[in-house]
């Protein structure tokens, strides 16, 4: 995995047919300006045999790589370079574009471009074709003169496979157990024996095991455990259909729970493992620095519980998402086991209690440590998401108080993620088949409503049907469109709206290969998936390929690490390079596989 190309851009070969298109286009001036936006190292190819043609600045077709369903919207870019080129306005600049069927080359739809548009994020000129009128089933490209996309499928199934891997994937994450995945993709077990670190405030052995690896680092992390646990339960309470029977081959696969709750459960009892007898729960467990990039039966560093290294040594933010994920567990179990339903809200409970009685207590690293902080200074949300979750669980009128008490007095709802659960609180609330208080309901209707405006706003002005505004662009953007897609089918559910639902796949097209890069940031998925994640398992494991079904972290305009810190400038959703030290870019985390998981789950529904 260490064969990142670290040179291509620097060449830019434009085939002639190309070139022709932009004549035809009126923009063959801008050739003169090659690789003006080059990025760096991206050489796009893919383990199953795609070119590395994706050169920046080429006249190209971007489409979600794995296709559309059937009855869904149905969108392409094309790509004009340079923006300062200047299309012509008027007809000559709204080309025709067709969409061939491959199989017997018959034209099946023919239709204009939209206007030209200046993409912010890219600083690519882009024209869509939408093409959503096509509704049988085949094998397709669109085509814009001589420029030709690359074959599409449309298929009811299109999302089907991609469900699989990506919630696989977690299995792929375990720790404490051998993992098989297949294709030589796995590991021996790893990190049994934890032991309490002097900051925990205990001493002695937790020979505890399990728990999902965090990210491309083998760190096991209670606060995003919690957002990742959290959102994956709610993708079984909100898409039944689409998750109950979904196949995962793991070790419990025709056990008594459901695949899917049967790879949860091998998190949620690693979370259990770190909550003390008093209620509070440890932030975290890992070895003090990150290992080298081995597999993790050869990490021998000491994994140890961490805590805050003072009174009370448990954190708030791990103990109230404890608390939340542990409530909902309790509801999605207790048809499968009940008696393990009753365990989670007991320790739900007895979470909540020490929360509320350490409303305020931060998590920093303790000097000694240098693993990953997750550290939340502000930890309302944390304790408003489990209030609203005990109370969806129990009714108990306490738990509904805390909530309503903890809300702020003008609720403004964003996409949720691991610092910032407010939205989890205010949904959960809103999505409960208990009345609760209707003037509430109904302001979180609003807020919620608010938010999905400004998404759906965005998707239309983006050249790439993204949701992102230029301040998306940080470390884990990919998971903030996948989160700000979770915001748009909560919003769907609660009052149902097709733009609000196209919005929402907007996302998960943009993911799978609709972007300026032209890449699937889903390893194994798509014909340009990208290779080389910041993952100690697909670095170690001398396969080329990478691990399949984890989501990169994605474009970051701020940089983070030293390959990133290199980078030269450009529009934030270029700022992005498929290198595997590039851990602010292109790391993989559980957390961003969960909401690319709640999306998936919606496509599929
Ligand atoms: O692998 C680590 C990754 O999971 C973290 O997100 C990242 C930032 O905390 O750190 C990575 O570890 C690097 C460390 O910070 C510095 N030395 C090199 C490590 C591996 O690339
Ligand atoms: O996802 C986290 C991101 O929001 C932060 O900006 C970043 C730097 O603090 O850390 C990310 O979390 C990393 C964690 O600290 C350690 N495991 C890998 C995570 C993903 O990079
Ligand atoms: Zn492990």
């Amino acid at each position: 995995m260490h064969e990142t190309s670290e040179s291509a851009g620097a060449v830019m070969i434009v085939p002639m047919h190309r070139r022709d298109v932009l004549r035809t286009l009126g923009m063959a001036g801008v050739l003169s300006q090659p690789g003006m936006r080059a990025l760096a190292s991206f050489a796009p190819a893919s383990p199953t045999g795609g070119t590395p043609e994706a050169l920046p600045d080429q006249a190209r077709i971007f489409a979600n790589q794995l296709g559309y369903r059937t009855g869904d919207r149905k969108q392409a870019t094309v790509r004009l370079p340079g923006h300062s080129a200047g299309v012509p306005e008027g007809a000559s600049a709204r080309p025709e574009f067709l969409v061939r069927s491959i199989s017997d080359n018959a034209i099946v739809l023919r239709g204009r471009l939209g206007a030209p548009m200046d993409d912010e994020a890219s600083g690519d000129r882009c024209l869509v074709a939408d093409f959503s009128g096509l509704q049988t089933d085949g094998t397709y490209r669109v085509e814009v003169a001589d420029l030709h996309g690359e074959p599409f499928t449309i298929a009811q199934r299109a999302y089907r496979d991609a469900l699989r891997l990506s919630m696989r994937a977690f299995y792929g994450q375990r720790c404490g157990c051998a993992v098989d995945l297949g294709g030589g993709y796995k590991h021996a077990s790893c990190h049994h024996d934890g032991a309490y670190h002097p900051t925990s405030g205990r001493s002695g052995t937790l020979p505890n095991t399990g728990g999902w690896h965090d990210a491309g680092d083998y760190g096991r992390y209670i606060v995003n455990s919690g957002i990742s646990t959290g959102t994956l339960l709610w993708a079984w309470e909100l898409y039944p259909r689409a998750v109950q029977s979904l196949y995962l081959g793991i070790p419990e696969s025709g056990g008594k729970l459901p695949d899917y709750l049967a790879e949860v459960h091998w998190n949620l009892k690693w979370m259990l493992s770190l909550q003390d007898a008093d209620g509070g729960v440890w932030h975290k467990q890992t070895s003090e620095h990150f290992c080298a990039f081995i597999l993790p039966e050869a990490d021998k560093l000491a994994s140890y519980v961490i805590g805050t290294g003072s009174e009370p040594f448990k954190s708030t933010s791990a103990t109230a998402d404890l608390a939340s994920v542990m409530a909902i567990a309790a509801r999605c179990y207790r048809p499968y086991d009940a008696s393990f339903a009753a365990h989670c809200l007991a320790a739900a409970r007895k979470a909540w209690t020490w929360a509320s009685q350490h409303p305020d207590v931060p998590f920093t690293n303790p000097p000694s440590i240098g693993t990953g902080g997750y550290g939340d200074p502000h930890c309302g949300d944390e304790l408003a998401w489990a209030a609203a979750e005990l109370w969806r669980t129990t009714g108990e009128a306490p738990y509904e108080q805390a909530f309503v008490a903890a809300l702020p007095a003008e609720l403004t709802l964003g996409a949720p993620g691991w610092a910032d659960v407010l939205s989890m609180a205010c949904w959960t609330y809103a999505l409960s088949e208990r009345p609760g208080t209707p003037a509430i309901k109904s302001r979180i209707h609003t807020a919620t409503q608010a938010a999905a405006a400004t998404l759906v706003a965005r998707s239309s002005r983006s050249g790439y049907g993204n949701t992102l505004a230029i301040a998306d662009y940080n470390w884990g953007s990919n998971s903030v469109a996948a989160n700000q897609s979770l915001l748009l089918l909560v919003a769907d559910r609660l009052s149902p709206d097709p733009d609000v639902r196209a919005a929402a796949l907007g996302n998960l097209h943009y993911l799978l290969g609709r972007n300026c890069l032209d890449v699937s940031w889903v390893t194994q998925l798509g014909t340009r998936s990208f290779l080389h994640p910041h993952h100690r398992p697909s670095a170690a494991d001398g396969i080329a390929a990478p691990w399949p079904g984890l989501l990169s972290g994605g474009p970051n305009a701020h940089g983070g690490d030293p390959v990133a810190d290199k980078l030269p400038r450009q529009p934030p959703m270029r700022m992005w390079i498929d290198d595997e030290r590039a851990y602010s870019m292109n790391e993989i985390a559980i957390n961003w596989n969960a909401p690319l998981v709640f999306l998936l789950a919606a496509a599929n529904s």
